[in-house]
């Protein structure tokens, strides 16, 4: 393993902040492939907001909030600084300069220089490195403008936008697709005049389907109430966890393993085949390696299987695609959530993997496999 990235693991600041460094610069591809296997754990939590909502002193707020539950946490200030100013970026890491001592907190400032797709894939980098030494929440503030806004949901599990009353625009803004991607408003600085106006202007739009929260991040009042509601809320799936669902194998139900391997191996020239049999399945099973996937074929060792009733309905050919996810149970529990017909509770099977089944008729027509990644 690549030594910067053994560091982060064992939770090395220095290592820390020089895997960003280096991710920042395009140049660590070794330690995010070496991270990669280690994340899944940490809350990501999206704020945004216009500038000089406060999203700085609401962070600054949050950490104490978080810290006060004995968990560790990084914040990642993103700035665009195409539109912020070196004040502003020196702003972000003033109003959370309290927690800097505190070894349960990280903040790192970031700028995006406001490339074409600047913050997602190297923001995405940087909650991998916390995530993976372990921080058990990674804020993300971005300014909401443009593009960003609306990246930042496709990392982080919880998006907040945090609105400013009195500003006359804060509508506008939320029509142009702040709408979709925020799981909460906060109206922050509700110490000023509007508040209410702005809360029912909120209302108007949301109906109900969304929370709508108020702060004074300069007190703190209703910010330990806004950590509530944000761990309370069931978590999106993000860009991480979308670049997981990578097909582990396809299965191919063949009425002899034999006579299939003189296709797969003689003639096509695949390499050797990992052979088992599943007596709980009443099946065998040879594996050929595909590049990062694999070619399962199987073929029942007893009428009574579910290959061989398959084989007698169907007739050869594809049984289930098999996908690998980041995290199994949440899997199970958004698809249940969703309505879907999960077929076994999870359980291991060959190589140890945890796994479940999806019917057909939930998936579009083929039976579905998900594989955890690493259990
Ligand atoms: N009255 C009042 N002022 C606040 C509140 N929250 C923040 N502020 C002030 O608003 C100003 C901007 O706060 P920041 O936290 O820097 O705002 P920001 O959204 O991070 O700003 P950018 O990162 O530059 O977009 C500061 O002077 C804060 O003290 C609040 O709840 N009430
Ligand atoms: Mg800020």
């Amino acid at each position: 393993m690549n030594e910067i990235a053994a560091a982060v693991l064992a939770g090395d600041r220095r290592a820390i902040a020089r895997a960003c460094s280096l991710l920042e610069a395009g140049r660590g591809q070794g330690i995010a492939r070496d991270l990669g296997g280690h994340t899944g754990k940490a809350l990501l939590v999206g704020i945004t907001g216009p500038p000089g909502a406060g999203k700085s002193t609401f962070t600054d707020q949050l950490i104490a909030v978080i810290r006060a539950e004995g968990k560790r946490v990084a914040v990642i200030a993103v700035d665009p600084s195409s539109m912020k100013t070196g004040g502003a970026l020196l702003g972000d890491r003033i109003r959370m300069q309290r927690h800097h001592q505190d070894a349960g907190v990280f903040i790192r400032s970031m700028a995006t220089r406001g490339e074409m797709g600047g913050l997602a894939p190297t923001t995405l980098a940087l909650t991998t490195v916390f995530d993976a030494a372990g921080f058990d929440v990674v804020v993300v503030e971005t300014v909401g403008v443009g593009q960003d806004e609306i990246e930042v949901a496709r990392l982080a599990h919880v998006v907040a936008v945090l609105l400013v009353p009195g500003q006359g625009d804060e509508i506008q803004a939320i029509k142009s697709g702040i709408m979709e991607i925020a799981d909460l408003f906060v109206i922050n600085k509700s110490d000023q005049a509007g508040a209410e106006k702005l809360y029912q202007e909120i209302e108007a739009e949301v109906h109900g389907e969304k929370a709508i929260l108020k702060t004074v991040s300069t007190t703190g009042q209703g910010v330990a109430e806004v950590w509530k509601y944000i761990e309370s809320l069931p978590r999106r799936v993000v860009v991480a966890a979308a670049a997981s669902f990578v097909i582990d194998h396809l299965g191919i139900a063949v009425g002899s393993i034999d006579e299939a391997l003189r296709f797969y191996q003689d003639g096509l020239g695949m390499g050797a085949a990992m052979r088992e049999t599943v007596e709980s399945e009443k099946v065998r099973v040879a594996m050929l390696q595909a590049g990062e996937s694999r070619l399962e074929l199987l073929e029942p060792t007893d009428a009574t299987s579910t290959i061989a009733k398959f084989l007698e309905k169907r007739g050869p050919g594809i049984h289930h695609v098999a996908l690998r996810v980041a995290d199994l149970d949440l899997s199970v529990e958004r698809l249940r959530s969703g309505g879907a017909r999960i077929l076994n509770e999870a359980r291991i099977g060959a190589g140890g993997h945890r796994y479940v089944f999806v019917h057909p008729a939930s998936t579009g027509g083929v039976l579905l496999e998900l594989i955890e990644e690493h259990s």
